[in-house]
């Protein structure tokens, strides 16, 4: 019998990936955690993951890995979740945090408290042990109030963040603010991806588990070896392979 999930679709259904993420998105507007916007941002991704051939380039697969090696050698790692990380990949979230010693930050665009702690509980259900954000006793400066706030001892005092689907203005604002940013982003002509150290064009349902299993066959290998890796990877480089997969992919 063909395999089944929380979609009534067929696994091997060439739209399965597609379908299941419309489906957690939808379901994450329905609970309160992903606003409307996300909606529209989930649409945007999805053009460019068509272009993209719907699967991980080599290119985005070699900046997973970077952004694997900087994770393991950050003093102070921080995986930012907005609405739409949190609908699509709470449990890889939880399992990347736990493989690389990663805290948890809710981290808005659209902040409000419910969807603030509609989040941090929907991230607790899945394994992230205290979710931070709550707090907010940090600003990134340069930024309108709400947009800008952040635990102090969270993403305020973090060196490496994880910030995926951002909005341009933001990802700038923590790159500005010194720290090395991992973004996560489909479109390679975005700021965000465009201002990270590490850009991963990659959609992030799969590029969250793709990380962690670098990780974790990063995990025993000397410090020497992750700054090597880490000092060979080119952002511009990955960004105009990017560029060049979506010009010429075979599309379906
Ligand atoms: O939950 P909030 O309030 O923090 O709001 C989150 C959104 C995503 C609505 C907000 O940050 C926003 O408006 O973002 P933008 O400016 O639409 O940018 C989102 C970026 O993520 C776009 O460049 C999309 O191409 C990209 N994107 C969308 N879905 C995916 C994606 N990248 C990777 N994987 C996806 N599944």
């Amino acid at each position: 019998m063909t395999e089944t999930s929380e979609i009534d679709v067929p696994a091997d259904h060439p739209r399965y990936e597609s379908l299941l993420t419309r489906h957690r998105i939808e379901a994450g507007v329905e609970q309160g955690i992903t606003s409307k916007q996300g909606l529209i941002a989930e649409g945007r991704g999805e053009a460019f993951d068509y272009l993209l051939g719907e699967e991980t380039t080599e290119s985005a697969d070699a900046a997973a890995r970077a952004a694997a090696a900087h994770l393991l050698l950050a003093d102070h790692p921080v995986l930012s979740v907005n609405g739409n990380v949190a609908a699509l990949v709470p449990g890889e979230i939880a399992d990347l945090a736990e493989a690389v010693g990663a805290e948890v930050e809710v981290n808005l665009f659209n902040r409000t408290d419910e969807r603030m702690q509609a989040i941090a509980d929907h991230l607790r259900e899945h394994g992230v042990t205290d979710p931070k954000g709550l707090t907010a006793d940090g600003r990134i400066p340069g930024l309108s109030h709400e947009r800008a706030k952040v635990d102090a001892d969270g993403i305020g005092a973090a060196d490496v963040v994880v910030v995926p689907l951002e909005d341009g203005d933001r990802a700038e604002a923590l790159a500005a603010m010194g720290k090395t940013e991992i973004v996560i982003d489909l479109n390679p002509l975005s700021r965000s991806a465009q201002s990270a150290a590490v850009p991963i064009v990659d959609n992030i349902i799969r590029a969250i588990p793709n990380i962690a299993r670098h990780a974790r066959e990063l995990q025993d290998v000397t410090e020497a070896e992750l700054r090597e890796i880490v000092a060979t990877f080119d952002a511009e480089e990955a960004l105009r392979a990017a560029e060049e997969a979506i010009r010429s992919g075979d599309l379906e």
